[in-house]
């Protein structure tokens, strides 16, 4: 951790910093600390259109983190697979459509990490209870591997596993904390990742909660 990032009572980055974890994988401590509480505004708007829900699995397994989308594709799984629709299948209606201040700091933070012009169409919302987790996999629903990934987590502080491309490949251990951002684009787009089960360390923010929004150009 460079010296000048000083961490507060609650976590939460107090300066922005850029630390590279791959050729084109970038974290950008603190990048969305400023609009934080907007982006919460919005994820409470979204939720009363649609709401978070715990989607089943191919295999049968219940996950343990709650997710709803919102934009013009939304990410959905089920007995029958993974993949992204237009609609969400619990109200039958579009997706909430995505908020400006959402996608507009996900272009500047892809911009910041070497991905000029970086327009997504879902975006992925996880919520984190505690004890919840999220098993190493990649993200390989997207059409177009060559756009990058953008995610901005709120609230409790989590530890991501930031892996290889072989399931097997050893992972770092990375904390991520309110208002960080990763970008992931290149050769690091197909990385395994995943997060370990959240502690419960309430964030004056969100309480017992942790929001991760992953931003995608899916279609
Ligand atoms: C991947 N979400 O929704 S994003 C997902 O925090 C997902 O909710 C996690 O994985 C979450 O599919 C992690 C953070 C992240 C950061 C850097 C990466 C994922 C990355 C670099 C390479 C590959
Ligand atoms: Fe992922």
């Amino acid at each position: 951790m460079p010296a000048n990032l000083t961490l507060p009572l609650f976590g939460d980055a107090t300066q922005s910093s850029r630390e590279q974890l791959g050729q084109h994988a970038w974290l950008l401590r603190g990048f969305a600390l400023a609009q934080a509480d907007e982006l919460l505004t919005a994820i409470a708007r979204i939720r009363a259109q649609s709401p978070f829900r715990q989607m089943r699995t191919p295999g049968g397994f219940t996950m343990s983190v709650a997710l709803n989308n919102c934009g013009a594709l939304g990410w959905t799984s089920d007995a029958s697979g993974y993949r992204y629709t237009p609609r969400d299948p619990l109200t039958g209606q579009a997706w909430p459509p995505m908020p400006l201040p959402l996608l507009s700091l996900a272009a500047q933070a892809a911009e910041a990490a070497g991905f000029p012009g970086f327009i997504p169409d879902a975006c992925l919302l996880n919520r984190y209870p505690p004890g919840s987790r999220l098993s190493l996999h990649q993200d390989r629903n997207e059409r177009d591997f060559s756009a990058p990934i953008v995610s901005v987590s709120l609230g409790m502080g989590a530890v991501f596993l930031f892996g290889g491309h072989a399931r097997n490949d050893k992972a770092a251990r990375i904390p991520l904390l309110h208002g960080d951002v990763a970008v992931w684009g290149g050769e690091d787009r197909l990385r395994y990742h995943g997060i370990l089960p959240l502690k419960d360390q309430p964030h004056p923010a969100t309480g017992s909660l942790r929001y991760n929004l992953t931003f995608r150009k899916a279609g």
